[in-house]
Protein backbone atom coordinates (compact mmCIF):
# COMPACT_ATOMS: atom_id res chain seq x y z
CA UNK A 1 0.00 0.00 0.00
CA UNK A 2 1.56 3.08 -0.94
CA UNK A 3 1.97 6.30 1.70
CA UNK A 4 -0.74 8.53 0.25
CA UNK A 5 -4.19 6.32 -0.79
CA UNK A 6 -7.24 7.63 -2.13
CA UNK A 7 -9.94 8.15 0.23
CA UNK A 8 -12.99 5.46 0.09
CA UNK A 9 -16.22 7.70 0.54
CA UNK A 10 -19.66 6.52 -0.14
CA UNK A 11 -23.05 8.57 -0.28
CA UNK A 12 -26.26 6.70 0.72
CA UNK A 13 -30.06 8.00 1.15
CA UNK A 14 -33.76 7.15 0.48
CA UNK A 15 -34.91 7.50 -3.42
CA UNK A 16 -34.27 11.36 -4.71
CA UNK A 17 -32.05 12.34 -2.04
CA UNK A 18 -29.85 13.95 -4.26
CA UNK A 19 -26.59 10.99 -4.20
CA UNK A 20 -26.33 10.85 -7.58
CA UNK A 21 -26.46 14.49 -8.00
CA UNK A 22 -24.10 14.96 -5.29
CA UNK A 23 -21.31 12.47 -6.27
CA UNK A 24 -20.93 13.68 -9.68
CA UNK A 25 -20.64 17.80 -7.99
CA UNK A 26 -17.98 16.58 -5.65
CA UNK A 27 -15.60 14.53 -8.19
CA UNK A 28 -16.10 17.29 -10.24
CA UNK A 29 -14.70 19.88 -7.67
CA UNK A 30 -12.49 17.47 -6.02
CA UNK A 31 -10.79 17.22 -9.26
CA UNK A 32 -10.93 20.79 -9.80
CA UNK A 33 -8.94 21.03 -6.40
CA UNK A 34 -5.59 19.10 -8.28
CA UNK A 35 -6.92 15.83 -6.57
CA UNK A 36 -7.28 12.37 -8.24
CA UNK A 37 -11.02 11.38 -7.67
CA UNK A 38 -13.43 9.49 -9.24
CA UNK A 39 -16.83 7.91 -9.15
CA UNK A 40 -18.10 4.95 -8.74
CA UNK A 41 -22.04 3.62 -8.74
CA UNK A 42 -23.83 0.37 -7.27
CA UNK A 43 -25.33 -1.60 -8.75
CA UNK A 44 -22.97 -1.37 -11.53
CA UNK A 45 -25.44 -2.51 -14.54
CA UNK A 46 -22.55 -3.09 -16.81
CA UNK A 47 -21.26 -5.74 -16.32
CA UNK A 48 -22.76 -9.60 -16.65
CA UNK A 49 -24.19 -9.30 -13.01
CA UNK A 50 -25.11 -6.15 -12.96
CA UNK A 51 -27.41 -6.75 -16.07
CA UNK A 52 -28.89 -9.43 -14.27
CA UNK A 53 -29.69 -7.13 -11.26
CA UNK A 54 -31.09 -3.93 -14.25
CA UNK A 55 -33.17 -6.28 -15.81
CA UNK A 56 -34.81 -7.82 -12.41
CA UNK A 57 -35.09 -3.64 -11.32
CA UNK A 58 -36.67 -2.79 -14.83
CA UNK A 59 -39.03 -5.76 -14.10
CA UNK A 60 -38.08 -7.32 -17.19
CA UNK A 61 -37.20 -10.62 -14.69
CA UNK A 62 -37.88 -11.97 -11.70
CA UNK A 63 -35.25 -13.59 -9.17
CA UNK A 64 -35.83 -15.20 -5.70
CA UNK A 65 -35.41 -12.49 -2.72
CA UNK A 66 -32.27 -13.76 -1.46
CA UNK A 67 -30.73 -14.38 -4.80
CA UNK A 68 -30.91 -11.02 -6.07
CA UNK A 69 -29.47 -9.93 -2.64
CA UNK A 70 -26.24 -12.10 -3.11
CA UNK A 71 -26.32 -10.93 -6.76
CA UNK A 72 -25.94 -7.10 -5.53
CA UNK A 73 -23.29 -8.09 -2.99
CA UNK A 74 -21.87 -10.19 -5.69
CA UNK A 75 -21.42 -7.43 -7.95
CA UNK A 76 -19.56 -5.12 -5.33
CA UNK A 77 -17.10 -7.68 -4.83
CA UNK A 78 -15.87 -8.20 -8.43
CA UNK A 79 -15.43 -4.62 -8.32
CA UNK A 80 -13.08 -4.89 -5.60
CA UNK A 81 -9.75 -5.49 -7.19
CA UNK A 82 -10.50 -1.90 -9.48
CA UNK A 83 -11.51 -0.56 -6.40
CA UNK A 84 -8.25 -1.28 -4.22
CA UNK A 85 -5.83 -0.59 -6.95
CA UNK A 86 -7.24 2.41 -7.55
CA UNK A 87 -6.97 3.52 -4.08
CA UNK A 88 -3.82 2.57 -3.68
CA UNK A 89 -2.96 4.72 -6.52
CA UNK A 90 -3.79 7.61 -4.96
CA UNK A 91 -7.56 8.22 -6.39
CA UNK A 92 -10.48 8.45 -3.97
CA UNK A 93 -13.49 7.02 -4.98
CA UNK A 94 -16.27 8.20 -5.08
CA UNK A 95 -19.36 5.88 -4.31
CA UNK A 96 -23.13 6.37 -5.13
CA UNK A 97 -24.84 3.46 -3.30
CA UNK A 98 -22.82 0.89 -1.46
CA UNK A 99 -23.51 -2.28 1.03
CA UNK A 100 -25.58 -0.45 3.19
CA UNK A 101 -28.29 -0.04 0.61
CA UNK A 102 -28.08 -3.75 -0.20
CA UNK A 103 -29.19 -4.64 4.10
CA UNK A 104 -31.24 -1.21 3.94
CA UNK A 105 -33.36 -2.56 0.98
CA UNK A 106 -33.16 -6.70 1.28
CA UNK A 107 -34.05 -6.55 5.05
CA UNK A 108 -37.18 -4.14 4.36
CA UNK A 109 -38.72 -7.49 2.74
CA UNK A 110 -40.08 -9.54 5.02
CA UNK A 111 -38.38 -12.34 6.78
CA UNK A 112 -35.10 -11.26 6.11
CA UNK A 113 -33.03 -9.76 9.35
CA UNK A 114 -30.10 -6.99 9.00
CA UNK A 115 -27.67 -9.77 10.24
CA UNK A 116 -28.28 -12.21 7.27
CA UNK A 117 -28.02 -9.35 5.06
CA UNK A 118 -24.90 -8.19 6.09
CA UNK A 119 -23.18 -11.27 5.65
CA UNK A 120 -22.25 -11.64 2.72
CA UNK A 121 -20.78 -7.48 2.42
CA UNK A 122 -18.63 -8.78 5.37
CA UNK A 123 -14.68 -8.16 4.51
CA UNK A 124 -15.44 -5.38 1.56
CA UNK A 125 -13.19 -2.30 1.39
CA UNK A 126 -14.48 -0.11 4.07
CA UNK A 127 -15.50 3.06 3.58
CA UNK A 128 -13.84 6.44 5.14
CA UNK A 129 -16.90 7.91 5.44
CA UNK A 130 -20.48 7.09 4.44
CA UNK A 131 -22.80 10.44 4.04
CA UNK A 132 -26.40 9.81 4.28
CA UNK A 133 -28.64 12.16 2.43
CA UNK A 134 -31.29 12.91 4.94
CA UNK A 135 -34.46 13.82 3.08
CA UNK A 136 -38.09 13.68 4.17
CA UNK A 137 -40.94 11.45 2.33
CA UNK A 138 -42.98 15.11 1.57
CA UNK A 139 -39.44 16.85 0.52
CA UNK A 140 -38.78 13.86 -2.02
CA UNK A 141 -42.19 14.25 -3.26
CA UNK A 142 -41.68 17.44 -4.76
CA UNK A 143 -39.04 16.07 -6.33
CA UNK A 144 -40.77 13.80 -8.70
CA UNK A 145 -42.46 11.11 -9.10
CA UNK A 146 -41.70 7.81 -8.13
CA UNK A 147 -40.51 5.94 -11.07
CA UNK A 148 -41.64 2.61 -12.95
CA UNK A 149 -38.62 0.44 -10.97
CA UNK A 150 -38.76 -2.74 -8.73
CA UNK A 151 -38.96 -0.63 -4.55
CA UNK A 152 -40.45 2.85 -5.92
CA UNK A 153 -42.92 3.10 -3.81
CA UNK A 154 -43.65 5.34 -0.78
CA UNK A 155 -44.37 1.92 1.78
CA UNK A 156 -41.24 0.49 0.63
CA UNK A 157 -38.89 3.45 0.82
CA UNK A 158 -40.24 4.37 4.55
CA UNK A 159 -39.37 0.69 5.63
CA UNK A 160 -35.77 0.86 3.51
CA UNK A 161 -35.68 4.88 5.79
CA UNK A 162 -36.14 2.86 9.24
CA UNK A 163 -33.19 0.19 7.92
CA UNK A 164 -31.11 3.12 7.24
CA UNK A 165 -31.49 4.32 10.64
CA UNK A 166 -30.86 1.23 12.38
CA UNK A 167 -27.70 0.81 10.44
CA UNK A 168 -26.77 4.22 11.49
CA UNK A 169 -26.51 3.40 15.22
CA UNK A 170 -23.21 1.53 14.04
CA UNK A 171 -20.17 3.09 15.49
CA UNK A 172 -18.25 0.97 13.63
CA UNK A 173 -18.73 2.94 10.31
CA UNK A 174 -18.20 6.79 10.47
CA UNK A 175 -21.91 8.13 9.03
CA UNK A 176 -22.32 11.55 8.80
CA UNK A 177 -25.56 12.76 8.39
CA UNK A 178 -26.32 15.33 5.69
CA UNK A 179 -29.46 17.76 5.54
CA UNK A 180 -30.09 16.96 1.89
CA UNK A 181 -33.50 19.07 2.07
CA UNK A 182 -31.29 22.54 1.17
CA UNK A 183 -30.17 23.66 -2.04
CA UNK A 184 -27.90 21.54 -3.87
CA UNK A 185 -24.94 24.35 -3.60
CA UNK A 186 -25.72 24.25 0.28
CA UNK A 187 -25.45 20.29 0.32
CA UNK A 188 -22.93 19.84 -1.59
CA UNK A 189 -20.49 22.71 0.46
CA UNK A 190 -20.61 20.55 3.56
CA UNK A 191 -20.22 17.16 1.40
CA UNK A 192 -16.77 18.94 0.31
CA UNK A 193 -15.46 19.46 3.18
CA UNK A 194 -16.19 16.54 4.98
CA UNK A 195 -15.25 15.04 1.89
CA UNK A 196 -11.74 16.69 1.56
CA UNK A 197 -11.11 16.30 5.87
CA UNK A 198 -11.59 12.65 5.08
CA UNK A 199 -9.43 12.39 2.15
CA UNK A 200 -6.31 13.99 4.59
CA UNK A 201 -7.41 12.09 7.17
CA UNK A 202 -7.56 8.19 5.07
CA UNK A 203 -4.03 8.84 3.61
CA UNK A 204 -2.01 6.96 5.55
CA UNK A 205 -3.97 4.66 7.13
CA UNK A 206 -4.47 0.81 5.52
CA UNK A 207 -8.23 0.69 4.01
CA UNK A 208 -10.36 -1.12 6.81
CA UNK A 209 -13.19 -4.64 6.20
CA UNK A 210 -15.94 -3.38 6.52
CA UNK A 211 -18.13 -5.21 9.55
CA UNK A 212 -15.22 -6.73 10.50
N1 LIG B 1 -30.39 -1.51 -4.41
C1 LIG B 1 -30.59 -2.72 -3.74
O1 LIG B 1 -31.72 -3.18 -3.59
N2 LIG B 1 -29.51 -3.39 -3.26
C2 LIG B 1 -28.24 -2.91 -3.39
O2 LIG B 1 -27.28 -3.56 -2.95
C3 LIG B 1 -28.07 -1.65 -4.09
C4 LIG B 1 -29.16 -0.99 -4.57
C5 LIG B 1 -26.69 -1.10 -4.27
C6 LIG B 1 -30.85 1.20 -7.69
O3 LIG B 1 -31.30 2.40 -8.09
C7 LIG B 1 -31.92 0.48 -6.91
O4 LIG B 1 -31.31 -0.70 -6.39
C8 LIG B 1 -32.37 1.28 -5.72
C9 LIG B 1 -31.75 0.58 -4.53
C10 LIG B 1 -31.56 -0.81 -4.99
N3 LIG B 1 -33.80 1.18 -5.66
N4 LIG B 1 -34.57 2.10 -5.35
N5 LIG B 1 -35.36 2.81 -5.09
P1 LIG B 1 -30.32 3.45 -8.76
O5 LIG B 1 -29.09 3.62 -7.89
O6 LIG B 1 -30.08 3.04 -10.14
O7 LIG B 1 -31.16 4.76 -8.76
P2 LIG B 1 -31.56 5.48 -7.49
O8 LIG B 1 -30.51 5.30 -6.45
O9 LIG B 1 -32.94 4.98 -7.19
O10 LIG B 1 -31.57 6.96 -7.79
P3 LIG B 1 -32.43 7.86 -6.86
O11 LIG B 1 -32.30 7.38 -5.45
O12 LIG B 1 -33.81 7.92 -7.38
O13 LIG B 1 -31.90 9.28 -6.99
P4 LIG B 1 -30.70 10.03 -6.27
O14 LIG B 1 -29.44 9.57 -6.90
O15 LIG B 1 -30.75 10.02 -4.81
O16 LIG B 1 -31.06 11.51 -6.68
P5 LIG B 1 -30.62 12.34 -7.99
O17 LIG B 1 -30.80 11.47 -9.21
O18 LIG B 1 -29.35 13.00 -7.79
O19 LIG B 1 -31.76 13.46 -7.94
C11 LIG B 1 -33.14 13.15 -8.08
C12 LIG B 1 -33.89 14.41 -8.56
O20 LIG B 1 -33.86 15.40 -7.53
C13 LIG B 1 -33.26 15.07 -9.79
O21 LIG B 1 -34.27 15.64 -10.55
C14 LIG B 1 -32.37 16.16 -9.17
O22 LIG B 1 -32.14 17.23 -10.05
C15 LIG B 1 -33.22 16.58 -8.00
N6 LIG B 1 -32.42 17.09 -6.87
C16 LIG B 1 -31.26 16.58 -6.39
N7 LIG B 1 -30.83 17.31 -5.34
C17 LIG B 1 -31.76 18.29 -5.15
C18 LIG B 1 -31.86 19.38 -4.21
N8 LIG B 1 -30.97 19.57 -3.23
N9 LIG B 1 -32.94 20.18 -4.30
C19 LIG B 1 -33.87 19.98 -5.27
N10 LIG B 1 -33.82 19.00 -6.20
C20 LIG B 1 -32.77 18.16 -6.13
Amino acid sequence: MSCSRGALIVLEGVDRAGKTTQCQKLVHALQQSGRAAEIMRFPDRTTKIGQLISSYLEKKSNLEDHTVHLLFSANRWEMVPLMKQKLEQGISLVVDRYAFSGVAFTSAKPGFTLEWCMNPDIGLPKPDLVMFLQLNPNTAANRGEYGIERYETSAFQRTVHQRFEELMQDSSVNWKVVDAARTIEEVHKDIKLLSEDIISLAQNQPVGELWR
